[in-house]
Formats: structure tokens, sequence, C-alpha cells
């Protein structure tokens, strides 16, 4: 399963999104094309009392200007037949930050450690992914531990991503909001 055709990708099997709530923090990213946080992402995911899933999010932004700011993000899930993939609706609290609608997949997890999220917005003619994003997250906020790294470097390498990360930093910035 590495031919990197989209719809081969492989998603965390007998997902429990009960299990997935709480905090996690975002160590590395993929970035889409355009518009999207920078660094001080942090993501907490609920599930609420009839079972749908909703999550916040929030990371550093630099808008017009070059002000910094927290953009505080909000998302809401659709269920899909494969309970690892989610449709999300998401919005911003600032009217200046883009909302969209994009696929929400859980590659895999250990649900107390380590997390990869995948999101591919648009798929090539031939079936690979040409404009995506995907977030490696930690339960703790210092990083994934020795033993996770090479789960998930494998796992960038099945969904075509290895080599497009880049580290996602946490000094603090979003904390107070
Ligand atoms: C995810 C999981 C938890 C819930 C949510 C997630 C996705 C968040 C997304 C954020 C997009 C941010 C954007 C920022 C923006 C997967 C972590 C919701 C998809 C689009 C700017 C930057 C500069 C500017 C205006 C706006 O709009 N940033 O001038």
């Amino acid at each position: 399963a590495q031919d990197c055709q989209v719809s081969n990708i492989q998603v965390m099997q007998n997902f429990d999104r009960s299990r997935y709530t709480g905090r996690w923090y975002a160590v590395a990213k993929k970035d889409p094309v355009g518009l999207f946080l920078l660094d001080n992402v942090v993501a907490q995911f609920s599930v609420d009392e009839s079972g749908k899933m909703t999550a916040t999010a929030h990371g550093r932004v630099i808008i017009l200007n070059n002000w910094e700011m927290c953009a505080n993000m909000f998302g809401t899930f659709e269920d899909t037949p494969d309970p690892a993939k989610f449709k999300m609706r998401y919005w911003g609290a600032a009217s200046y930050l883009q909302s969209g609608n994009d696929d929400h997949w859980v590659i895999d997890t250990d649900y107390d450690n380590y997390a990869i999220h995948y999101s591919c917005r648009e798929v090539d003619l031939d079936g690979t992914c040409l404009d995506g994003y995907s977030f490696i997250f930690s339960r703790h906020p210092t990083g994934l531990r020795p033993e996770d790294q090479k789960i998930v470097t494998n796992k960038k390498k099945e969904i075509c991503f290895l080599g497009k990360y880049r580290r996602v930093g946490h000094t603090g910035f979003c904390e107070s909001s």
C-alpha cells in the first residue's frame, strides 16, 4: 500500500473516537497550499452526548501588516462509513480566518501518545494527492517518544508525505487565549 493512491491509503482500524478525545499537541505538520496555522498548534477533541465528534484548535498566524495572532478554530465532524474517516467543517473565531470543509482521516494512533492525521484536499488525475495537509500529534508537549518515531516515519511514507513535514514549535504563544 505505497502506490500513493489516495483511495488506497490505510486508516486506523476500529477507530475509537472516545479514546481520541482530549488535548493533542502538533509536533509536525505538512502544510496545504494557501493559508494555514504556523506553529503552536494544539487541538482538543470532544465527543458530545449524541456521539458526535467536535474539535477546537489554535495556532499562531501572521495576518496583514505582520500582526501575530492566535487563530482559534472550530471543527465539526460528519461521520462516514469508515469510522476513521470524517468530513470536517471548520471555521475561525475571527472573520479574517478562512473556513472550509476538508476530509479528516485518522491514519494511526495509540490514543495515549501519538496520532497521525491526514487530509487530501485535491486528488490529482493519477489518483495521488495534489494538495493536502497532515498533522503528527503527541499527547506530550515535549514531542514524540523515541519508540513512536519509527511508527510515525513509516506512516509518513505510507501516506506519501515523507520529507514534507516541518516541526511545529511550541513557545506558549497561544496559551493565554
Ligand atoms: C485540526 C483538528 C482540530 C480541529 C481543526 C483542525 C484544522 C484546522 C485548520 C486550520 C486552518 C487555518 C487557517 C488559517 C488562516 C485538523 C487541527 C479545526 C484547517 C485557514 C490566515 C493567515 C493570514 C491571514 C489570514 C488568515 O486563515 N490564516 O492574513
